[in-house]
């Protein structure tokens, strides 16, 4: 039976005759079916990657490129005269994570499935997902994200759970999603939701009765730096998500034959970030229901737990008022108080405990005490936890420490989002990448080749085209292709510093103003989604927006230079927007980007980094030689001794540094005054001013002088500029999250044995 036969057993009508809404849904069952003959055998340990966010993207391409169907759907219905591209518009992106690390639980579960590893995932099933942006007069509007319809992946089952909240029992539906590895078998995404859910409570933007846990537990994913109620909220639904999992897990290792004395050699459990903590005191409640005393329930979970980190910011790091945790969760309070005296039986150190002299529970430090593995997510990170954020813990337990660099699936991040560059990849060096990423560097044998680095310019050319025909088609933005595009994309933070590239273009715009015309026009695109409640990080976006508006309207300026702000950055826009880039934007402050793995995705589709010497940069100047890149700005050592002593002063670098001050005063001058708001756009520069918590003062010349030099080479040494990207597309192969997760299995999981 050919391909296009096949399908109309789905559609039932002749494909030509179907509209895109029939194809894709003729297309989600046949990907289902064909997958659900493909289920990962399980023996030995299994892995269960515990997680409050998947950021899993679209699915449609993703699971046809895994299962070896893409070229084939693609002709069949080109043959109808349908497209799969507009068949992929139908389908809704489960917004179902806040950025990085909910992006990475989706890298990892596409590259446990490739590697034939078996390890499923645990989370939520949110209805709405992260907030929806758009912006309306120069501001973030945030909207619900109704991303389930009647039709959707994850797939309804009869397994329920029950779950104590605040002394009321819900049941906890398990819903079951199929990810499929590239050329393999497929593992499963658990989520969990509640049948009484009711979206009509929500109303105006994403406002609803807090009150009604059972009918608004799952309704959204709260935003990092949320408010207070949000904050609150997660607690339940944390919970809500450890106590459906770990039954889950201990019916599954049940059914395999483990008496939950061996729960070890049955599951491995990673809990990401500390959104998941409760899993291990929830372990040892429901293990000390089935008749295991305390101490051995401790010792089983801590064998069977790991944990990773992915923040440096303190304020980050979760800590509950115990008499929080006494409301919500009665029944794990008085095993967190054991915890915290075992605990304290093991060190003196009191910045150790778990419970703090304020009657706050540490979520971190119950994970680093009581599972085996405390992971950081790239290099540098890793030693900064040992050497500083968590010195006492490494001192305590130097064996539990160890570095996990992040990784990105090529499947998606290459094959699927930019199949221009996979087709001249695989021209010159053949298809082994698909599996083997260490295989691209092959690519170096082609560095002095001026043909193929003319075909890396022609694939980059025809993507900028189809991003600016997206643009043009999205959010009715045009844009000039033989621009250099510079892009920043990632949530807003300050300490990820688009406030920075703000100053940079605000002195550009002077620049050019006083005649000195760069070598080449720039496009500065964004994209960038800030937490409600975060008024200085939606401040810096109604700065960036009141810009753009100010310098189209200037016949002087808009020809030279152009900021794009992209609503609603999600993964279905990184993956218009990082094959078209030229330089990619990766500025935080040294020491606060704990990886990023943007930057991974942007090196992958032949962008240069301009970059601090933070997170995983470091290592991506070490793969590419610091001649593949630009790096500027203080090291993280001067940044955290510039911390210690205490003594920045931001005033100073303001008043002392005439293109300093220029840049900050125009925030509030008459050009942005006519075209924004007094209020944000004063609040931001008077947090320059007089904060500027995350040092972008400091960096400023550093900052320029390096763009101006990448700018410049990109202009006047094309070929150069060509070589260097083919050396970063080459040596991206490190950066594949098949080569993490082998890692992880290696060191921490050892799965199926
Ligand atoms: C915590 C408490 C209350 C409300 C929200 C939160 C919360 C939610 C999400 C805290 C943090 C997050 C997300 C963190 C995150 O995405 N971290 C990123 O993880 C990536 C993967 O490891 C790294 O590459 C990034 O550097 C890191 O910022």
């Amino acid at each position: 039976m050919n391909f296009t036969e096949l399908l109309q057993g789905y559609t039932g009508k002749p494909l030509a005759d179907c509209t895109n809404q029939e194809l894709y849904l003729a297309l989600l069952e046949l990907v289902r079916e064909k997958g659900a003959g493909k289920v990962q055998p399980v023996t030995g340990r299994k892995l269960y990657y515990i997680s409050a966010e998947f950021l899993i993207g679209k699915l449609l391409s993703n699971n046809l490129i895994n299962l070896g169907l893409y070229d084939d759907a693609r002709a069949a219905l080109e043959a109808a005269g349908k497209s799969l591209s507009d068949i992929e518009e139908v389908e809704p992106e489960p917004s179902l994570g806040n950025g990085g690390l909910g992006r990475l639980a989706a890298c990892f579960l596409d590259s446990l499935a490739t590697l034939g590893l078996p390890g499923d995932g645990v989370g939520l099933r949110y209805h709405f997902g992260l907030f929806r942006q758009s912006f309306e007069n120069g501001v973030q509007n945030e909207k619900p994200d109704p991303w389930l319809t009647a039709h959707s992946w994850a797939e309804k089952t009869d397994i329920t759970y029950p779950v104590e909240l605040a002394g009321k029992t819900y049941n906890a539906r398990l819903y079951k999603l199929a990810v499929t590895g590239y050329g393999a078998r497929t593992n499963t995404l658990n989520l969990f939701d509640l049948d009484t859910i009711d979206e009509s409570i929500v109303k105006d933007g994403i406002s609803f009765d807090k009150t009604v846990i059972d009918k608004n537990l799952t309704l959204f994913l709260y935003p990092d730096d949320s408010d207070e109620a949000g904050r609150q909220l997660r607690v339940y639904q944390q919970y809500l998500m450890v106590s459906a999992g770990a039954q889950l897990i201990l019916a599954e290792c049940a059914a395999r034959g483990c008496n939950y004395h061996d729960l070890a050699d049955y599951a491995a459990i990673q809990i990401n970030d500390t959104h998941p903590s409760m899993v291990i005191p929830e372990l040892i409640r429901l293990l000390g229901e089935k008749g295991i005393e305390f101490d051995e329930a401790v010792e089983i979970v801590t064998k069977t737990c790991a944990y990773t980190n992915h923040t440096i910011l303190a304020e980050a790091l979760e800590k509950w008022p115990r008499a929080y945790l006494d409301t919500v969760v009665p029944q794990l309070m008085p095993i967190i108080e054991k915890l915290d005296e075992l605990a304290r039986t093991r060190t003196e150190d009191e910045s150790l405990a778990i419970i703090d002299k304020d009657d706050r529970v540490h979520m971190a430090h119950m994970d680093i005490h009581f599972t085996h593995s405390t992971n950081g997510v790239a290099a540098l990170h890793t030693e900064i936890l040992k050497n500083s954020e968590l010195h006492g813990f490494y001192q305590l337990y130097p064996e539990k420490f160890n570095n996990k660099t992040n990784g990105i699936t090529f499947r998606r991040w290459l094959l699927e989002c930019d199949p221009r560059l996979t087709e001249v990849l695989e021209k010159h060096i053949g298809s082994g990448f698909r599996k083997d990423a260490a295989e691209l560097e092959k690519l170096l044998t082609f560095a002095e080749d001026e043909s193929v680095l003319n075909e890396l310019t022609a694939v980059k050319s025809a993507n900028k085209q189809a991003l600016a025909d997206w643009l043009l088609h999205t959010q009715n933005v045009k844009v000039n292709t033989q621009a250099v595009f510079d892009i920043q994309s990632k949530r807003l933070h300050e300490y990820k510093r688009q406030q920075l590239n703000l100053l940079y273009l605000i002195h550009q715009y002077y620049e050019i103003k006083a005649g000195h015309l760069p070598a080449v026009p720039l496009v500065s695109i964004f994209g960038a989604k800030a937490a409600p409640a975060y008024t200085i990080a939606k401040d810096i976006i109604h700065a960036l927006l009141t810009f753009s508006k100010v310098i189209a309207q200037d016949p002087e300026v808009s020809p030279w230079l152009q900021v794009v702000f992209v609503e609603n950055y999600n993964v279905t826009a990184a993956e218009k927007l990082i094959p078209a880039c030229d330089l990619s934007e990766q500025i935080s402050l040294a020491s606060k980007e704990a990886s990023g793995t943007g930057n991974m995705k942007f090196m992958l589709n032949g962008a240069l980094t301009l970059g601090t010497m933070d997170g995983a940069n470091v290592e991506i100047s070490q793969q590419v030689g610091q001649e593949n890149l630009y790096i500027f700005g203080q090291t993280s050592d001067q940044v955290i001794h510039r911390y210690d002593a205490g003594d920045y002063v931001a005033a100073q670098w303001y008043e002392g540094d005439p293109n300093i001050r220029r840049a900050v005063d125009f925030l509030t001058g008459p050009q942005m005054l006519v075209a924004g708001r007094q209020e944000n756009l004063q609040r931001l520069q008077n947090e320059l001013i007089h904060k500027d918590w995350f040092q972008t003062l400091p960096d400023f010349n550093a900052y320029v002088v390096r763009k101006g030099q990448a700018l410049s080479d990109y202009a006047c040494d094309p070929m150069g500029w060509r070589r260097k990207c083919l050396v970063n597309i080459a040596k991206a192969g490190f950066f594949s999250s098949d080569r993490t997760i082998a890692e992880y299995d290696r060191d921490i999981w050892h799965l199926g044995k």
